[in-house]
């Protein structure tokens, strides 16, 4: 039986061949590009496809297919090409789609720059005008893995109930046309059932976000879906598909024109319109399962039975920190992570909170513990990484807890201080407050903006402390709330009349450790 109805099954068009003398990248200008440029190990060309990746954007590219890259160049094994899927925007394929897949990858630290074409991406595909076609290729028999960077939104969980949120507009739509879901999670889903019609093992389906417990988050939203749908393809997923965790690090900042030129100077002058920037750093970690796989192993990823130890520090050490530098940063006329993290005051808070907050609610051993900070402040500094700060601050409201206030509960209860949490949390409310007025630099980009726009007009600072401090689906229940919402209200205070290096000061004088005063 055909998975889909053949007269939706419209093959993706193929990718352009650009022309031997084409000065953009592409097939023809490979072979003459610098020496000092890597190249693919192998044809592009000859790869077939056997990863569906969900969230064509740069996290992905400069990651996932690099990874693949190198494992395809130390393994010789072809089958592991990836059909990339824009899930929104157009741009990016038709970029990719004109210089045959091919894009640079740009490794920066400081002023040095190592480049590296990647040929893994075997189709360039736009979820939005072919839905079919994703969900086509998800259930092709020569897929094994299908990749997600859809973003914490794109998993349609309720943050109260960690579960589907059925009753959300996308999830609701993906219900009533099941054919043409707009949804990864409908997508996954159609396919599966396809999957499950035709016979065979389905994929394994691996998060790449940045959520806890990223695998069974998906999990749940797929299942749940597929049970609102019917309940033995619930069942038949529940017990035949495997969603692994798996934890990506590497810092990697929006391409701009300045990394097209910075490209085009490494390529020897070949445009390229698909640019991606990073750090030299990575790390994926992904909890192991049964089945065929590319030996990521083989270049720089582990398989590791549980991934849940180094899951928590990444989100609380860097993301957390990440936030904490954003939101303070912003404040203090920072356009950047890197500019934040060379500022004294800044860095010393930020070691502070990962030495004595985030760090002694993790497993990591005290030497680690201090290699891990030293190496992140290093990694911060990056001034080649423009992470700019509405960027790394947005969707505050739904990183919060994983980030932040998981740590903070587990820090009140056993008596530890946590100034570095209480000022990122009035930071964060204090940008509701400067948001779009005269010289403000910082955009709240939050599915909540709303609401949380009322409660930062509240004029009283503890009473809107107390407000924000209240809403359990952002930050969970928080113990000690008179204490905290004094501790907020008086940041909050401090926040709106000196500047933020004073703030700092005087709090890291309180308390220098972060221990309970
Ligand atoms: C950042 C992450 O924007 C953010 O939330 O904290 O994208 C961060 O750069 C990556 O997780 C690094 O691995």
């Amino acid at each position: 039986m055909h998975a889909f109805p053949n007269s939706l099954t419209n093959p993706v068009p193929a990718a352009a061949i650009s022309s031997p003398n084409s000065r953009r990248l592409g097939v023809g200008t490979l072979t003459g590009l610098p020496h000092t440029v890597t190249r693919p190990a192998f044809t592009p060309r000859n790869l077939g496809t056997g990863i569906v990746h969900l969230g064509c954007g740069a996290f992905h590219r400069a990651h996932q297919a690099l990874v693949t890259q190198h494992t395809i160049a130390a393994t010789g094994d072809r089958r592991w090409g990836i059909a990339a899927v824009a899930m929104s925007r157009p741009d990016i394929v038709h970029s990719l789609r004109a210089q045959d897949n091919l894009y640079t990858t740009l490794l920066r630290d400081g002023g040095e720059i190592r480049a590296e074409v990647v040929g893994t991406i075997t189709a360039a595909v736009h979820a939005p005008t072919d839905r079919i076609g994703v969900m086509r290729r998800i259930a092709d028999p020569r897929v094994r893995i299908v990749t997600l960077t859809v973003t914490t939104g794109g998993y349609c969980v309720s943050p109260d109930t960690g579960r589907l949120d059925a009753g959300s507009d996308p999830v609701r739509h993906d219900l009533r046309c099941a054919a043409k879901p707009c949804t990864a999670i409908g997508m996954l889903v159609g396919a599966l059932a396809a999957v499950r019609r035709r016979g065979g093992n389905p994929p394994v389906v691996i998060s790449c976000d940045n959520l806890s417990a990223n695998g069974r988050q998906l999990r749940g939203a797929v299942i749940d879906f597929a049970a609102l749908r019917d309940d033995r393809l619930a069942d038949w997923i529940a017990r035949n598909v495997q969603f692994p965790c798996s934890v990506v690090d590497r810092i990697v900042a929006p391409a701009t024109a300045i990394d097209e030129a910075a490209a085009r100077n490494s390529l020897g002058g070949i445009d390229d319109r698909a640019p991606v920037s990073a750090e030299p750093f990575l790390t994926w970690t992904i909890e192991d399962f049964e089945g065929e796989r590319p030996r990521w192993d083989l270049a720089g990823a582990r398989f590791v039975a549980d991934v849940t130890d180094h899951e928590l520090a990444k989100l609380r050490l860097l993301n957390g920190t990440h936030m904490l530098l954003a939101y303070l940063g912003a404040l203090a006329g920072h356009a950047t992570v890197a500019e934040a993290s060379a500022d004294p005051e800044l860095a010393a808070l930020a070691r502070q909170f990962m030495l004595h907050e985030q760090g002694p609610t993790l497993t990591l051993p005290e030497p680690e513990l201090r290699r891990t900070v030293d190496d992140l402040l290093h990694r911060f500094r990056n001034p080649a990484i423009r992470h700019d700060m509405t960027r790394v601050g947005r969707n505050g409201s739904g990183k919060m807890m994983p980030r932040v206030t998981d740590a903070m509960r587990e820090n009140l209860a056993a008596g530890r201080a946590t100034p570095g949490a209480v000022l990122l949390i009035a930071a964060w409310i204090r940008w509701f407050d400067l948001c779009g007025t005269r010289g403000a630099t910082m955009e709240v980009i939050d599915s909540r903006v709303e609401e949380l726009a009322a409660l930062a007009a509240i004029p009283d600072p503890y009473r809107r402390a107390r407000a924000f401090l209240q809403r359990t689906e952002i930050f969970g229940r928080l113990p000690q709330l008179d204490r905290l919402q004094q501790e907020v209200g008086a940041a909050l205070v401090e926040l709106s009349q000196d500047d933020v290096a004073d703030v700092i000061r005087r709090r890291l004088l309180e308390h220098p450790t972060g221990k309970a005063a």
